[in-house]
């Protein structure tokens, strides 16, 4: 399929063709970058919203709780949900897969996983572009749903405008994982399975440790309680992640985030594309391989030899 294709099926919200653009995306073939950068004006559109949390707090319940509720206000939906601490692709995604089906025969609505395989360019930068896809295809709403353990999942979160955390009733051990970097990022906490004992109780705490935070902020976090089983609690979540958006409209903060990215992605990209072309360059170059010989034997620094390696190759031959 030409990129012409692909470009136009995205265009005209061919769901077929968004998932072969969504593979490219995984396999990291190059066409898929010449198919992002025609529909990029075509991006920026859709609200993406991160939901993250420790494993089995019900972020695929909540996920489709609230596709559910946004598709009763008209709202299209996208999801991509993303597991980069586990090796396996099968369990955990199979089960999501099999609760969104109840969606699965709404056209509004594009669920998606992402595998752990390739990747070079990172998860989040694969995630990233999915994302953007669905954007292009004009979902109005995009969750992603990650687990929260490390900073990998931090990564694939900072895509979003509006990040959702998770926790549930019980073990103290969530609060050490919420205030492992979790918590900075957390634009709403849902104490999720409030139908457990010790739900007001989490909930409570959360609120504690916001107290603590002193950080100058305009937007303090709110605490929710939710049932994603029975659905309590849904609608004033879905409310309190639109007014968050209006709020980054709103503040300015939409168009400062915009500007911080751009400039973070345009970095990544070229030292991506640098290091791709230097090291394209000096694959099977005997110098290179002396090089290497040289810096294990202590002959010479990697220091000068990166510089070296650089200004010879990357600069000299290219003019
Ligand atoms: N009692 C109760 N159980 C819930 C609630 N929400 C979800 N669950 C159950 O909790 C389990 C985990 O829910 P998931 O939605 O798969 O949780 P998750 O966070 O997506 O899990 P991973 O993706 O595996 O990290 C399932 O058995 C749900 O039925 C709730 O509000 N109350
Ligand atoms: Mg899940």
């Amino acid at each position: 399929m030409s990129v012409d294709d692909l470009v136009e099926g995205v265009l005209n919200r061919r769901r077929r063709d968004l998932a072969r653009l969504i593979s490219l995306i995984e396999d990291e073939e190059s066409s898929a970058l010449d198919v992002l950068s025609r529909l990029y004006k075509h991006t920026g559109r859709a609200h993406i919203v991160g939901v993250t949390g420790p494993p089995g707090s019900g972020k695929s319940s909540l996920v489709t709780r609230l596709t559910a509720e946004f598709r009763s206000r008209e709202k299209t939906i996208g999801v991509v949900c993303v597991d980069p601490s586990s090796p396996f692709t099968g369990g955990a995604l199979l089960g999501d897969r099999i609760r969104m089906q109840e969606h699965s025969l709404d056209d509004e609505v594009f669920v998606r996983s992402m595998g752990t395989r390739g990747h070079l360019g990172g998860l989040a930068r694969a995630t990233s572009d999915a994302v953007r896809a669905i954007d292009a295809f004009g979902k109005d709403i995009i969750f992603v749903e990650t687990v929260g353990a490390g900073q990998s999942e931090v990564e694939v979160i900072d895509i979003a405008h509006t990040v959702v955390v998770t926790d549930v009733p019980g073990s103290g051990d969530d609060i050490q994982a919420i205030k492992a970097g979790i918590m900075e990022i957390a634009d709403i906490f849902v104490v999720n399975k409030k139908d457990l004992p010790g739900a007001e109780k989490k909930a409570t705490e959360i609120t504690t440790m916001l107290d603590l935070d002193t950080r100058e902020r305009t937007w303090r976090p709110p605490v929710l309680l939710t049932n994603s089983r029975s659905g309590e609690g849904i609608p004033e979540l879905a409310d309190t992640i639109l007014k968050h958006h209006q709020h980054l409209v709103d503040s300015g903060e939409m168009k400062k985030r915009g500007l911080q990215k751009s400039k973070d992605e345009l970095r990544e990209l070229m030292k991506f594309k640098l290091t791709q072309e230097l090291l394209q360059k000096l694959q099977g170059r005997p110098e290179y391989e002396k090089a290497i010989e040289r810096i294990a034997s202590r002959e010479e620094d990697p220091y000068s030899v990166a510089e070296r390696l650089i200004a010879e190759f990357l600069f000299k031959e290219s003019r």
